[in-house]
């Protein structure tokens, strides 16, 4: 059976150029194409992205659940560092039980304020593991984080069953031992947390790279997030490989990549095309060869 990732598409975002002047200026057209958009290319939840909103989240939250809710049907995934904005939003949030409040950090007073509006939504949570010293260093923190959080959602009646654990993609211009650690923490989780999932940005990881060369980086790092069991993923689902790589339609890539985390690689003269791609960017993500704008053309 092919490895699947549900996909939270992540376009509808304050910084994006279509979508962030559209719900600055309240104009419903945009949001709503971009819904259907992210919709039809696959996406399992949809990302409401505001940002920290100071001024008026307690506004601009519910409008774009609203707005969404009009069009499609996808469950949805809300995102914003403002608790108020956050709870003003779930008020008007249709399919409470299929949607994912994003995110309840190892802060105490995100916690203190958040899980009581999840446990009342009754909606799944997404665990972000960063803490009062901000972020991790190494997986035996996040191991640490993830405990105080688990027990703290437990305690409020919120079972494993509905948080999904986000370890923090870091940029891999931070060196590929940072990359390491979230992927331990990821082996360790099924172990901290029976029956949670789990998430990951992916796109942090190329953060700072150009343009162009990001997706790459993107879809090699969700192949070596899946050899942990990766449940979920936030995502370009404008993307397609990206999002064929999400449905299970590239198990040939997804074999070569986890075989190579094995320790068997391929004898790269033998591959071609996307295999020699996820080849060269997987050594490059893994440390084996230093990172630089070149990786690629090695
Ligand atoms: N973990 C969790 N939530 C998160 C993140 C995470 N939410 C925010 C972010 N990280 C994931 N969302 C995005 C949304 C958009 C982009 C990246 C991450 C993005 N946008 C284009 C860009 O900057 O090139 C803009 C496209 C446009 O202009 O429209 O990259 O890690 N739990």
């Amino acid at each position: 059976m092919a490895l699947t990732v549900k996909a939270i598409a992540e376009s509808i975002n304050i910084m994006g150029t279509r979508s962030g002047s559209a719900m600055k200026d309240r104009i419903k057209g945009p949001v709503e194409e971009m819904a259907k958009e992210e919709t039809a290319a696959g996406g399992t939840y949809l990302d409401l992205n505001i940002g920290p909103a100071r001024k008026d989240g307690t506004e601009l939250m519910p409008w774009v659940v609203e707005t969404v809710q009009d069009v499609v049907d996808t469950p949805l995934c809300l995102d914003s560092t403002n608790t108020d904005a956050m709870a003003a939003g779930f008020q008007v949030v249709k399919n409470k039980d299929a949607a994912i409040m994003n995110s309840i950090s190892a802060q105490p007073e995100r916690m203190e304020k958040l899980i009581p509006v999840a446990a009342e939504a009754g909606c799944n949570v997404i665990a972000l593991l960063w803490g009062p010293d901000g972020m991790p260093r190494d997986s035996n923190e996040r191991a640490a984080m993830s405990v105080d959080l688990m027990m703290a959602l437990n305690d409020a009646g919120i079972p494993n069953e509905k948080i999904l654990f986000d370890p923090i993609g870091t940029p891999i211009t931070l060196g590929a031992d940072q990359i390491a650690s979230g992927l331990e923490f990821m082996m360790m989780l099924a172990d901290i947390a029976p029956g949670s999932g789990s998430t990951v940005g992916l796109s942090n990881v190329s953060n700072g790279v150009a343009e162009h060369l990001r997706k790459y980086l993107d879809r090699t790092y969700l192949i070596m997030l899946m050899k942990y069991g990766i449940s979920t993923a936030i995502v370009n689902s404008y993307d397609k490989e990206l999002m064929a790589i999400c449905n299970g339609e590239r198990q040939d890539l997804v074999d070569l990549v986890h075989a190579m985390m094995d320790g068997n690689d391929p004898d790269p003269s033998t591959l071609a095309g996307s295999a020699i791609e996820h080849y060269k960017t997987y050594k490059a993500l893994s440390g084996a060869t230093i990172f630089s704008e070149s990786w690629l053309e090695l």
